[in-house]
């Protein structure tokens, strides 16, 4: 999505549903661009926003595994790649990515839920984000990917605490962002490192986009913060899309200036 332009345009991307059972995300990746759609005409800063950038909006990355939450087993988090000569299916997409792949926080086990996979970036959904972000390299501003549930804006890294270089700028866009949401529905997002105020993790995606310099790479964990889990209430689709939104675009506007 994004204006027409002769000058080289840059890059956002964002993506959805890495994780099947994760259905908030889903839905909101297709607010997103209903909401994009339907306001540029009015909103100066998104007219701004698109002028300059192109967003890049993948709205379920695991296809297969979301189907099969649907339809056979709603919890199920990992892609449906069989291994182990059929007996057991499923990489988690978050753990194969090249970011110290497998060294920790991920399984080299495929009956678990944190299985990396058999190599670096083995599963074709792995494959596609990463065909689709390194031929717009090195014009990628930002790479927002959208989980449930928790409620955090979660920057790198997974796999050391140590911060990044551009971690204090990284927090005070994604503190803008939370403030945002707070005053809209009430609703508090944690912000930090992802090994910081969760836990260690190999292969993620934003740490990849991270480590091949895409500055702004985040991760989101949607509604709610453990009472319903994944299985949130649809009363609550519409404010969480809304909030994460305002969110979204709160972090555009920064982007986009710096
Ligand atoms: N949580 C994430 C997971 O993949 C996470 C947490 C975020 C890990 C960012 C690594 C990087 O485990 C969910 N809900 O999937
Ligand atoms: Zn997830």
């Amino acid at each position: 999505i994004g204006y027409p332009s002769d000058k080289q345009k840059k890059s956002i991307v964002v993506d959805c549903g890495i994780h099947a059972r994760e259905w908030i995300a889903v839905a909101f990746c297709q607010w997103l661009v209903r909401e994009i759609i339907n306001k540029h005409r009015s909103d100066a800063v998104l007219q701004n926003v698109l002028r300059q950038v192109d967003i890049y909006v993948i709205p379920v990355l695991n296809v297969d595994g979301y189907i099969y939450s649907w339809t056979d087993e709603r919890l199920w988090r990992k892609n449906r790649s069989p291994h182990d000569n059929g007996a057991c299916y499923g990489v988690d997409l978050n753990r194969n990515f090249d970011a110290r792949w497998c060294t920790t926080g991920a399984s080299p086990n495929c009956s678990t839920n944190t299985f990396c996979g058999p190599e670096i970036a083995s599963e074709l959904e792995s494959q596609g984000l990463i065909a689709l972000i390194n031929p717009l390299r090195p014009n990628v501003l930002s790479y927002l990917t959208i989980h449930s549930y928790g409620q955090y804006i979660l920057l790198p890294h997974g796999y050391t605490r140590d911060e990044s270089q551009n971690h204090q700028e990284l927090m005070d866009v994604a503190n803008k962002a939370a403030a945002k949401m707070l005053a809209l529905h009430g609703k508090r997002y944690t912000i930090g490192s992802t090994s910081v105020v969760l836990y260690n993790t190999s292969g993620n995606s934003a740490d990849w986009t991270t480590d091949i310099n895409i500055k702004f790479s985040y991760t989101y964990e949607l509604r709610d913060n453990g009472t319903h889990g994944f299985l949130l209430p649809e009363d609550q689709i519409k404010d969480t899309c809304d909030e994460n939104t305002l969110a979204v675009m709160s972090m555009l506007e920064h982007i986009n200036e710096n």
